[in-house]
């Protein structure tokens, strides 16, 4: 047994490898949620990260980052990857859990995968966890870390967080190992939800499977406990997750000039709206695509006065349903600059990588408006960085309301992305009030900024483990 008395476990490690041509690795920040969310946290704690390092075959040793967090890699096979991760976790799981946008393929090979490697993981982490030690699981790749853990280590007081939306139990039923998801989660002592209503599926499905549960979900607290079947409860409460606020709003002057010359780049008098996302079918892309063509197409759009510039970053680039996303969207980037764009002067920009922080932070700030259209997101980042970065209350937000973010941005145009008009009417209400309501969009977007500024990750992570740690003592006493 090791001294971390703070363990994060996590899917992926913080970090993406690189091999230079001499066989040299090297390690480099990555993109994604959970990680924007994450970092400040274990640096502060200086806690200890399990996960798998993002290459299959041999896991380096364990390493403490520049911000001294202890980085555990767990090693995954090319089969356990393809099983587990591309299978279960992103073909089965994640379109389950966002409501069928695609089909789930149910495996059974995929399956076992998805037990073994969590299997493998739990095993890692009850190598590493100090005595008494609080573990925090992260995510639906380690539904049944918990339950194992609890075998393992009963002295470990243990959370689970779900970063993406939790289904209705009509939809879960369709899975074929739901009673053992379920009993694997209630190895927690609290399980955190971005929403109340993802909790209370999750409530109804534990009823649903005959557990008792008591009380009524809250946010940023436990109000309902499931009984575990073992003697046990498991804390069930919404915990909406959220962003580095101020570090994302404290723009230099540096930032603000390159913010400026990216604006000018496209058009100093250009209204520039502007998506960010990894390029995943349940962000809507194509969708927001198509509402931007057809306000061209109507004139309710003039190209000479606005453009779109749509950052996607590459994503699960192997599963088919990805691939077919990609082309999609780069067809219609095609075809709406053919229409209407003029050489030299597209009226689409579109890039297929990641961009680093500081370059991100500077498009947000460059853009007047924001599109952030989900079919579902547990919560959306994006929508909370882009307000953020919009402490002089410029700009405006426009969000689906499928996304988790949308419970708290009430301000933001919300707009039905299954509905092509809604977003139609949302973006260019928009672009024009913009123009024709400065202070009503200021306004709006002043409110969202103190709600991001007053609700940042600090208080998503330090609610949790309050919570946490209570419910771990309350286990002890009884
Ligand atoms: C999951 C849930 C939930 C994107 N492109 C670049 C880049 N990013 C960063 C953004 C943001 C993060 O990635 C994306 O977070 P989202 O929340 O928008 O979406 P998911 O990746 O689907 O995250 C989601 C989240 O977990 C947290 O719980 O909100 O609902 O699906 O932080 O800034 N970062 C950089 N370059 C890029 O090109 N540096």
């Amino acid at each position: 047994m090791s001294d971390n008395s703070f363990v994060v476990v996590a899917n992926r490690l913080p970090v993406d490898t690189h091999t230079a041509p001499d066989g040299t690795r090297t390690w480099a920040p990555s993109p994604g949620g959970l990680v924007s969310a994450l970092t400040p946290v274990l640096e502060k704690h200086q806690g200890c990260w399990v996960g798998w390092p993002g290459v299959v075959g041999d896991a380096p040793e364990p390493f403490r980052t520049e911000g001294g967090v202890l980085l555990h890699p767990v090693k995954l096979t090319q089969a356990d990857f393809e099983g587990f991760y591309e299978g279960f976790s992103n073909a089965t799981l994640w379109p389950l859990y966002h409501d069928l946008i695609v089909t789930p393929i149910y495996s059974r090979d995929w399956w076992q995968a998805y037990r073994e490697v969590n299997l493998r993981f739990a095993n890692e982490v009850a190598a590493v966890a100090a005595p008494g030690a609080t573990v925090w699981v992260q995510d639906y790749q380690l539904q049944l870390l918990p339950g194992i853990l609890r075998q393992l280590r009963p002295d470990l007081t243990i959370g689970f967080f779900l970063h993406i939306p939790f289904p209705s139990p009509d939809l879960f039923a369709q899975l074929p190992w739901r009673t053992e998801l379920v009993r694997g989660l209630l190895g927690a002592d609290i399980i955190g939800f971005q929403l109340e209503s993802n909790a209370r599926n999750f409530a109804e499905l534990a009823r649903r499977q005959g557990l008792e549960v008591t009380g009524s979900v809250r946010t940023r607290g436990i109000g309902t406990w499931v009984s575990a079947g073992d003697g046990r409860r498991s804390g069930i409460g919404a915990f909406p997750i959220s962003i580095a606020a101020a570090a994302m709003a404290d723009l230099t002057p540096a930032d603000l000039g390159g913010a400026e010359r990216l604006h000018a780049e496209l058009g100093k008098e250009r209204t520039v709206i502007l998506g960010v996302d990894r390029l995943d079918y349940t962000k809507g892309i194509h969708q927001r695509l198509i509402a931007f063509e057809e306000l061209l197409e109507t004139g309710a759009l003039d190209p000479d006065q606005v453009c779109l510039v749509q950052l996607a970053t590459p994503s699960r680039e192997r599963l088919e349903h990805y691939r077919t996303t990609r082309s999609t969207v780069e067809e219609a980037v095609g075809r709406i600059n053919g229409r209407f764009g003029r050489i030299g002067q597209p009226v689409v920009h579109y890039q297929h990588t990641s961009v680093n922080k500081t370059i991100l932070r500077r498009y947000y700030r460059m853009a007047d408006v924001m599109l952030v259209t989900p079919f579902k997101d547990g919560m959306n980042l994006v929508a909370k960085e882009y307000v953020a970065c919009h402490g002089d209350n410029s700009g405006a937000l426009v969000l689906s309301e499928f996304a988790g973010a949308a419970a708290e941005l009430t301000q933001a145009y919300q707009c039905n992305p299954f509905d092509i008009e809604s977003m139609k009417k949302a973006l260019r209400d928009a672009v024009v009030g913009l123009k024709q309501q400065p202070d009503v969009l200021a306004q709006r977007m002043r409110a969202m900024h103190e709600h991001v500024m007053a609700h940042d990750v600090d208080l998503w992570a330090s609610t949790f483990l309050e919570c946490l740690s209570t419910a771990g003592a309350d286990r002890q006493a009884q």
